[in-house]
């Protein structure tokens, strides 16, 4: 027997009680030297409010490309850890590249999802990770190594080993809630991003 759907609603669920800023600053403090490729939207308002620097490689617009891009980093830079610190909206429209990191299996990979089951930036559409979507079971499915699912500010020191320490690719989902934090707006400038990011990694001269 099936069950129903969940009726959506405009508020979080109770569960969504992380705020993304915090916790985003908080997890990153234990990236050492990992490269952060962010989501479209707010996860790279999220990484620069948590601290700007050239081993974060912003994008704009982008929706589906924070996994595929990481991935490919972190083939290419086999020593550094790789994290793509996302969204679910935007985590969703690029899932089959998680079939992509599960069979090329970089070890170095971590993936986080900013879970608010929201599109929050395009007006708070709800998504669907809210209702029947469970991406950790998702992920799994894919033939991601391990996932984690983290409802709470305690399981901080968890997610941080998980993200930065264990052996990739990994998925965390981490469920927050919906925040009106401030716009943290990084360069627009997608040249002047990688270029900078380049320099980072010393594959081009200042
Ligand atoms: C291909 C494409 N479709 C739609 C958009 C518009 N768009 C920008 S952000 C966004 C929602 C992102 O949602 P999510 O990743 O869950 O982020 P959050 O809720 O944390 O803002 C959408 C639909 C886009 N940029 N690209």
């Amino acid at each position: 027997m099936s069950k129903s759907p969940k009726s959506s609603s405009a508020n979080p669920p109770a569960s969504n009680r992380l705020q993304r800023r915090a916790f985003v600053t908080e997890v990153l403090s234990a990236r050492g030297d990992a490269l952060v490729v962010p989501g479209l939207g707010s996860s790279t308002w999220d990484l620069f409010a948590a601290g700007d620097t050239p081993a974060n490689l912003y994008s704009w617009g982008g929706m589906g490309l924070a996994v595929p891009t990481a991935l490919g980093l972190a083939m290419a830079q086999p020593s550094r850890r790789v994290l793509a610190l996302t969204g679910d909206g935007e985590i969703m429209m690029g899932i089959g590249s998680l079939g992509v990191a599960a069979d090329q299996a970089p070890r170095n990979l971590a993936i986080l999802v900013l879970d608010n089951e929201r599109f929050s930036e395009t007006g708070r559409q709800r998504g669907l990770t809210g209702n029947r979507v469970d991406l950790c079971a998702v992920a799994k499915g894919f033939g991601i190594r391990e996932t984690m699912l983290v409802t709470e500010a305690g399981a901080i020191p968890d997610l941080q080993r998980f993200l930065f320490e264990a052996e990739g690719p990994v998925l965390a989902v981490a469920k927050i809630a919906l925040s009106e934090d401030p716009w943290r707006l990084p360069e627009k400038d997608g040249a002047a991003i990688g270029r900078r990011f380049k320099i980072a990694l010393g594959l081009e001269k200042p």
